[in-house]
Protein backbone atom coordinates (compact mmCIF):
# COMPACT_ATOMS: atom_id res chain seq x y z
CA UNK A 1 0.00 0.00 0.00
CA UNK A 2 1.34 3.30 -0.47
CA UNK A 3 0.64 5.81 1.33
CA UNK A 4 3.08 9.26 0.13
CA UNK A 5 3.12 10.35 -3.00
CA UNK A 6 7.01 11.05 -4.04
CA UNK A 7 7.28 15.04 -4.57
CA UNK A 8 10.31 16.81 -4.58
CA UNK A 9 10.49 20.46 -2.78
CA UNK A 10 11.81 23.46 -4.58
CA UNK A 11 15.00 25.05 -4.14
CA UNK A 12 13.08 28.14 -2.54
CA UNK A 13 11.16 26.01 -0.37
CA UNK A 14 14.23 23.84 1.41
CA UNK A 15 16.08 28.05 2.15
CA UNK A 16 12.78 28.95 3.46
CA UNK A 17 12.14 25.44 5.70
CA UNK A 18 16.30 25.93 6.64
CA UNK A 19 15.91 29.23 8.06
CA UNK A 20 12.54 28.85 9.82
CA UNK A 21 14.62 25.86 11.26
CA UNK A 22 17.61 28.08 12.31
CA UNK A 23 15.76 30.67 13.27
CA UNK A 24 13.82 28.40 16.07
CA UNK A 25 17.47 27.23 16.72
CA UNK A 26 18.33 30.66 17.64
CA UNK A 27 14.86 31.71 19.53
CA UNK A 28 15.50 28.58 21.70
CA UNK A 29 19.16 29.32 22.06
CA UNK A 30 18.98 32.63 23.50
CA UNK A 31 16.04 31.56 25.85
CA UNK A 32 18.09 28.95 27.66
CA UNK A 33 21.44 30.99 27.34
CA UNK A 34 22.46 33.37 30.37
CA UNK A 35 23.88 37.29 29.87
CA UNK A 36 26.41 37.91 32.40
CA UNK A 37 26.80 41.35 31.19
CA UNK A 38 23.97 44.37 30.89
CA UNK A 39 24.25 47.57 29.30
CA UNK A 40 23.85 50.90 31.32
CA UNK A 41 20.14 51.96 30.63
CA UNK A 42 19.07 48.47 29.52
CA UNK A 43 15.72 47.23 31.00
CA UNK A 44 16.53 44.17 32.24
CA UNK A 45 13.82 41.37 32.09
CA UNK A 46 12.46 39.66 35.13
CA UNK A 47 13.62 36.40 33.12
CA UNK A 48 16.83 37.52 32.69
CA UNK A 49 17.28 38.00 36.21
CA UNK A 50 15.44 35.15 37.43
CA UNK A 51 18.17 32.85 35.48
CA UNK A 52 20.95 34.48 36.57
CA UNK A 53 19.60 34.14 40.10
CA UNK A 54 18.92 30.34 39.43
CA UNK A 55 22.55 29.64 37.80
CA UNK A 56 24.23 31.37 40.61
CA UNK A 57 22.41 28.88 43.12
CA UNK A 58 22.72 25.89 40.82
CA UNK A 59 26.09 26.86 41.47
CA UNK A 60 25.89 27.02 45.27
CA UNK A 61 24.07 23.87 45.91
CA UNK A 62 26.19 21.61 43.51
CA UNK A 63 29.40 23.27 44.88
CA UNK A 64 30.43 24.41 41.56
CA UNK A 65 32.06 27.81 42.83
CA UNK A 66 35.40 28.68 43.46
CA UNK A 67 37.63 28.60 46.02
CA UNK A 68 40.37 31.35 46.42
CA UNK A 69 44.15 29.45 46.48
CA UNK A 70 44.67 30.27 49.66
CA UNK A 71 41.63 27.87 50.56
CA UNK A 72 40.76 24.36 49.18
CA UNK A 73 37.21 22.91 48.55
CA UNK A 74 35.83 20.63 51.30
CA UNK A 75 32.05 19.40 50.45
CA UNK A 76 29.92 22.58 50.41
CA UNK A 77 32.57 24.86 51.85
CA UNK A 78 35.87 26.36 51.14
CA UNK A 79 38.32 25.91 54.22
CA UNK A 80 41.73 27.56 54.67
CA UNK A 81 44.77 25.56 53.64
CA UNK A 82 46.78 27.09 56.65
CA UNK A 83 46.31 27.66 60.18
CA UNK A 84 45.17 31.05 60.73
CA UNK A 85 47.35 34.27 60.99
CA UNK A 86 45.78 37.49 62.36
CA UNK A 87 46.97 40.53 60.95
CA UNK A 88 46.24 44.45 62.14
CA UNK A 89 45.80 47.02 59.44
CA UNK A 90 43.50 49.58 58.15
CA UNK A 91 44.98 49.55 54.41
CA UNK A 92 41.90 49.62 52.21
CA UNK A 93 43.69 47.64 49.57
CA UNK A 94 45.05 45.54 51.52
CA UNK A 95 41.98 44.27 53.27
CA UNK A 96 40.23 43.83 49.71
CA UNK A 97 43.36 41.45 49.32
CA UNK A 98 42.93 39.79 52.47
CA UNK A 99 39.19 39.28 51.61
CA UNK A 100 40.13 38.11 48.17
CA UNK A 101 42.02 35.37 49.89
CA UNK A 102 45.17 36.56 47.35
CA UNK A 103 47.03 38.97 49.56
CA UNK A 104 50.51 37.88 49.92
CA UNK A 105 52.87 37.34 52.92
CA UNK A 106 55.06 40.39 50.87
CA UNK A 107 52.49 42.79 51.06
CA UNK A 108 51.16 41.30 54.80
CA UNK A 109 54.53 42.35 56.44
CA UNK A 110 54.70 45.61 54.28
CA UNK A 111 51.39 46.98 55.47
CA UNK A 112 50.34 45.01 58.32
CA UNK A 113 51.31 43.30 61.98
CA UNK A 114 51.31 39.96 62.96
CA UNK A 115 49.28 39.25 66.02
CA UNK A 116 48.35 35.98 68.64
CA UNK A 117 52.47 35.93 69.16
CA UNK A 118 52.79 37.01 72.76
CA UNK A 119 50.29 36.31 75.38
CA UNK A 120 47.92 39.84 74.98
CA UNK A 121 49.21 41.43 72.42
CA UNK A 122 46.17 40.93 70.65
CA UNK A 123 43.95 42.60 73.42
CA UNK A 124 46.58 45.40 73.88
CA UNK A 125 46.15 46.60 70.37
CA UNK A 126 42.37 46.81 70.48
CA UNK A 127 41.14 43.07 70.05
CA UNK A 128 39.73 42.39 73.39
CA UNK A 129 39.36 38.97 74.74
CA UNK A 130 35.86 39.52 74.10
CA UNK A 131 36.36 40.14 70.79
CA UNK A 132 33.90 43.59 71.26
CA UNK A 133 35.47 46.05 69.01
CA UNK A 134 37.72 44.05 67.05
CA UNK A 135 37.42 45.31 63.40
CA UNK A 136 41.03 45.71 62.63
CA UNK A 137 42.27 42.21 62.69
CA UNK A 138 42.01 39.87 60.08
CA UNK A 139 42.29 36.47 59.86
CA UNK A 140 44.70 34.96 56.57
CA UNK A 141 45.67 31.67 55.29
CA UNK A 142 49.21 32.05 54.46
CA UNK A 143 52.19 29.36 54.18
CA UNK A 144 55.52 30.39 56.11
CA UNK A 145 54.39 31.84 59.43
CA UNK A 146 54.16 31.44 62.59
CA UNK A 147 50.62 30.63 63.32
CA UNK A 148 48.52 33.01 65.42
CA UNK A 149 47.31 31.23 68.86
CA UNK A 150 47.44 33.42 72.45
CA UNK A 151 43.50 34.38 70.95
CA UNK A 152 40.15 33.47 72.50
CA UNK A 153 37.61 31.86 70.44
CA UNK A 154 35.98 35.17 70.54
CA UNK A 155 38.82 36.89 68.59
CA UNK A 156 39.37 34.54 66.83
CA UNK A 157 35.44 34.43 65.74
CA UNK A 158 35.68 38.19 65.03
CA UNK A 159 39.42 38.32 62.90
CA UNK A 160 37.92 35.39 60.68
CA UNK A 161 34.28 37.16 60.13
CA UNK A 162 36.54 40.55 59.20
CA UNK A 163 37.83 38.44 56.74
CA UNK A 164 34.30 37.07 55.55
CA UNK A 165 34.96 34.15 56.92
CA UNK A 166 34.22 32.06 59.57
CA UNK A 167 35.10 29.25 62.21
CA UNK A 168 34.72 25.63 60.44
CA UNK A 169 31.92 23.99 62.12
CA UNK A 170 33.56 20.42 64.32
CA UNK A 171 31.77 18.39 60.77
CA UNK A 172 33.40 20.73 58.71
CA UNK A 173 37.03 20.45 60.37
CA UNK A 174 36.82 16.60 60.73
CA UNK A 175 36.19 16.18 56.84
CA UNK A 176 38.73 18.58 55.83
CA UNK A 177 41.25 16.87 58.16
CA UNK A 178 40.73 13.23 57.58
CA UNK A 179 43.96 11.95 55.56
CA UNK A 180 46.83 13.75 57.36
CA UNK A 181 49.27 12.34 58.54
CA UNK A 182 48.70 10.59 62.58
CA UNK A 183 52.21 11.84 63.39
CA UNK A 184 55.42 12.61 61.57
CA UNK A 185 55.91 14.56 59.11
CA UNK A 186 53.48 16.62 61.04
CA UNK A 187 54.72 18.76 64.21
CA UNK A 188 53.83 16.85 66.83
CA UNK A 189 56.69 16.06 69.04
CA UNK A 190 58.85 19.87 69.28
CA UNK A 191 59.05 22.71 71.91
CA UNK A 192 56.76 24.82 70.11
CA UNK A 193 54.77 25.87 66.73
CA UNK A 194 56.20 25.38 63.22
CA UNK A 195 55.36 27.74 60.34
CA UNK A 196 52.58 26.93 58.69
CA UNK A 197 52.22 24.79 55.75
CA UNK A 198 54.37 21.93 57.10
CA UNK A 199 55.44 19.65 54.15
CA UNK A 200 53.69 16.32 53.80
CA UNK A 201 51.44 17.31 56.72
CA UNK A 202 48.15 17.36 54.33
CA UNK A 203 44.91 15.97 54.37
CA UNK A 204 42.98 14.55 51.31
CA UNK A 205 41.33 17.72 50.34
CA UNK A 206 44.75 19.83 50.93
CA UNK A 207 45.07 20.96 54.07
CA UNK A 208 47.99 21.46 56.05
CA UNK A 209 48.90 20.95 59.94
CA UNK A 210 45.67 19.87 60.93
CA UNK A 211 47.24 16.87 62.97
CA UNK A 212 49.57 18.66 65.15
CA UNK A 213 51.17 22.32 65.17
CA UNK A 214 48.57 24.62 67.30
CA UNK A 215 45.12 23.24 68.55
CA UNK A 216 42.39 24.74 66.38
CA UNK A 217 39.46 26.24 67.72
CA UNK A 218 35.89 25.40 65.36
CA UNK A 219 32.61 26.65 65.96
CA UNK A 220 31.09 24.70 68.61
CA UNK A 221 30.39 25.27 71.99
CA UNK A 222 29.27 22.42 74.77
CA UNK A 223 29.11 21.79 78.28
CA UNK A 224 32.61 22.20 80.12
CA UNK A 225 34.08 18.93 79.76
CA UNK A 226 34.67 16.93 82.98
CA UNK A 227 36.42 13.87 82.07
CA UNK A 228 39.09 12.60 79.08
CA UNK A 229 38.55 8.82 78.60
CA UNK A 230 39.78 8.76 75.19
CA UNK A 231 38.82 6.51 72.17
CA UNK A 232 39.50 3.28 73.23
CA UNK A 233 40.03 0.77 70.39
CA UNK A 234 39.47 3.48 67.55
CA UNK A 235 42.37 5.68 67.99
CA UNK A 236 45.13 6.84 70.12
CA UNK A 237 43.93 10.29 69.79
CA UNK A 238 43.39 12.75 72.48
CA UNK A 239 39.64 12.72 73.67
CA UNK A 240 38.33 15.12 76.23
CA UNK A 241 35.13 15.36 75.72
CA UNK A 242 32.66 13.77 78.22
CA UNK A 243 31.09 14.87 80.71
CA UNK A 244 29.08 17.97 81.40
CA UNK A 245 29.80 20.23 84.27
CA UNK A 246 26.93 21.60 86.42
CA UNK A 247 29.68 24.01 88.23
CA UNK A 248 32.11 25.51 85.97
CA UNK A 249 31.26 29.05 85.00
CA UNK A 250 31.08 28.76 81.27
CA UNK A 251 30.65 26.17 78.10
CA UNK A 252 33.69 24.98 76.28
CA UNK A 253 34.37 25.74 73.02
CA UNK A 254 36.06 22.51 70.98
CA UNK A 255 39.42 22.48 70.48
CA UNK A 256 40.71 19.97 67.48
CA UNK A 257 44.07 18.61 66.00
CA UNK A 258 46.55 18.35 69.34
CA UNK A 259 48.93 20.91 69.49
CA UNK A 260 53.21 20.86 68.69
CA UNK A 261 53.34 18.53 72.38
CA UNK A 262 50.99 16.16 71.84
CA UNK A 263 52.83 13.08 70.37
CA UNK A 264 50.62 10.08 69.47
CA UNK A 265 47.52 11.44 70.84
CA UNK A 266 47.41 14.45 68.30
CA UNK A 267 45.47 13.24 65.28
CA UNK A 268 42.63 13.57 62.98
CA UNK A 269 40.05 12.26 65.89
CA UNK A 270 41.61 14.74 69.04
CA UNK A 271 38.85 16.56 70.23
CA UNK A 272 39.19 18.52 73.82
CA UNK A 273 36.13 20.08 75.62
CA UNK A 274 38.29 21.62 79.04
CA UNK A 275 38.85 25.05 77.27
CA UNK A 276 36.25 28.16 77.91
CA UNK A 277 35.43 30.02 74.59
CA UNK A 278 37.49 33.11 76.66
CA UNK A 279 40.79 30.96 77.19
CA UNK A 280 43.83 31.58 75.28
CA UNK A 281 47.03 29.51 75.06
CA UNK A 282 50.04 29.56 73.04
CA UNK A 283 48.95 26.15 71.84
CA UNK A 284 45.29 26.96 70.32
CA UNK A 285 45.32 28.76 67.04
CA UNK A 286 42.60 28.40 64.48
CA UNK A 287 41.75 28.56 60.87
CA UNK A 288 38.69 29.58 59.04
CA UNK A 289 35.84 28.39 56.62
CA UNK A 290 33.38 30.34 54.09
CA1 LIG B 1 46.81 22.35 63.78
CA1 LIG C 1 47.37 9.92 66.96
Amino acid sequence: MKYFSKKRFTTRQVIGLLTIVFLGITVIAYAVSIPNTFGTGQTISSGAVNQNFQALADAINTGDVTCPTSMVRSGSACIDKYEASVWKTTNAALIAKIKAGTVTLAELQAGATQYGLTGGDLAANGCPDTGNGCKDFYAVSIAGVTPSAYITWFQAAAAARNSNKRLPTNQEWQVAALGTPDGAPCVVSTGGPGNTGTAGCVSDVGTYDMVGNVWEWVADWVPFSTACPGWGGFSDDNMCLSGASTTNTGPAALVRGGSWAYGTTAGVFAVNGYNYPSDSYSYIGFRAAR
